[in-house]
């Protein structure tokens, strides 16, 4: 009977030695699978390279020549002129700015009057403050003062495809043309409509403008809603990331190509453990006017809102805030369309109008230096802000040297 629990014992104390160093065995593999040198164990104060917290392994895959030129933070603050805040008016979601004739200018949702929602009667109502809006524009010399002109682009007649609102517009020059992308809906304005992207352009920076026929981007059509009944949450099938809204449209020449960055709102929209199930996509065309080809790759984002991006270092550089496991991210693709994350920030200014006359080659951040971004007065009313960035280099205590 002692023979039998001694050659017992004997076999599970060899099992525990075997276990161990198999375990022993897999941690040096995954290490030298992961090729730790003693200078990133150093940078990132590794204790022992042999026990890797699953933090660890993920700071072992940053970049680590990743320097601080991603990183900024921020201030907002007042506009004056015409863009300054003003009583029943709501002004938002700035495009670029662009300068000709010594002017910048911009283009901006406007609308008037409060919200009224979705509970009454939506062909009487406003439901969102983004409801019943047309494109203007204004100007400015130093970019602080600005001078609104008038409508840009307004609502269609009814029974057209943007007969309700015309909202979220970004510009493009290219050759001798300027093209404004927007958002537009078609009444009535229900919790189910989808949300399209049109297109006008003009000769001249002051138009007229000719809109497209026809939306250049629509939502993917995979998504089937549950029952009749107007609830958004309600589906059998969510379908694309996109099955529901195309928002935020920019165009951006890129590569003898214009790539259409948007943001896609999904049917069935959840909350995960980033907040609202937001990306971005892509859409491809060899003309400015399209035809848009959604990129297969879609989506191009796990997470973000408004789109904001930029060309820098043969790729494109992309603003990801308010939504998302990767909120307050700066990413960068070499291709337009695979995004790294280069910088976290602790917040940015949100729907940004960025300064498209800056020098982006000069830091990855620079086009962010200042710009125009939105803020919320109240929930019916918003108005147009500037903002300014600056990379931080140092973190250092009252009289502290930085040396
Ligand atoms: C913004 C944008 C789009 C939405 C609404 C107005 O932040 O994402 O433009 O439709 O909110």
């Amino acid at each position: 009977m002692k023979k039998i629990i001694y050659i017992f014992l004997t076999c599970i104390i060899l099992t525990g030695i075997s276990c161990k160093q198999e375990e022993e065995k897999e941690i040096k593999q995954q290490n030298s699978e992961m090729n730790i040198t003693d200078e990133q164990q150093d940078f990132l104060g590794i204790t022992n390279i042999k026990k890797l917290s699953a933090a660890s392994k993920r700071a072992l895959e940053w970049d680590m020549a990743l320097g601080n030129e991603w990183f900024f933070e921020y201030e907002v603050f007042d506009l004056k002129g015409d863009l300054a805040y003003e009583e029943g008016v709501v002004r938002r979601d700035p495009s670029a700015m662009i300068k000709e004739n010594g002017k910048y200018y911009v283009w901006y949702t406007r609308s008037t009057g409060p919200t009224d929602g979705f509970a009454g009667d939506i062909e009487k109502s406003k439901v969102f403050p983004w409801d019943r809006c047309d494109i203007w524009y204004a100007t400015s010399e130093d970019g602080l003062t600005w001078k609104e002109i008038g409508p840009a682009v307004k609502r269609g007649d009814k029974g057209a495809y943007d007969d309700r609102s015309v909202f979220t517009v970004e510009i493009m020059k290219h050759e001798d043309t300027y093209y404004l992308c927007y958002q537009t809906v078609k009444s009535p304005y229900t919790v189910r409509v989808k949300n399209q992207i049109g297109l006008a352009w003009s000769k001249s920076i002051d138009g007229p403008w000719e809109k497209s026929k026809k939306p250049i981007l629509s939502p993917a059509d995979n998504g089937i809603w549950k029952g009749e009944k107007q609830n958004r949450f309600a589906v059998d099938k969510k379908g694309d990331f996109d099955s529901h809204k195309v928002h935020d449209p920019c165009i951006i020449p890129y590569n003898g190509k214009f790539y259409l960055y948007y943001k896609g709102e999904q049917m069935g929209e959840a909350i995960t453990f980033g907040g609202r199930q937001i990306r971005h996509g892509v859409a491809i065309a060899d003309n400015p006017k399209g035809p848009y080809v959604k990129s297969e790759y879609n989506p191009i984002s796990n997470s973000g809102h408004e789109i904001c991006v930029w060309p820098y270092n043969g790729g494109i550089a992309s603003l990801i805030t308010t939504d998302g496991p990767e909120k307050n991210t700066v990413q960068w693709s070499p291709d337009g369309i695979n995004f790294e994350i280069k910088g976290v920030v602790k917040g940015a200014p949100h729907a940004i109008g960025l300064n498209r006359t800056a020098d982006t080659e000069k830091n990855p951040t620079e086009i962010l230096r200042w710009g125009l971004t939105h803020q919320y007065k109240t929930g019916d009313y918003q108005y147009i802000r500037g903002f300014r960035t600056w990379n931080k280099k140092h973190h250092t205590a009252k009289g502290e040297s930085k040396e």
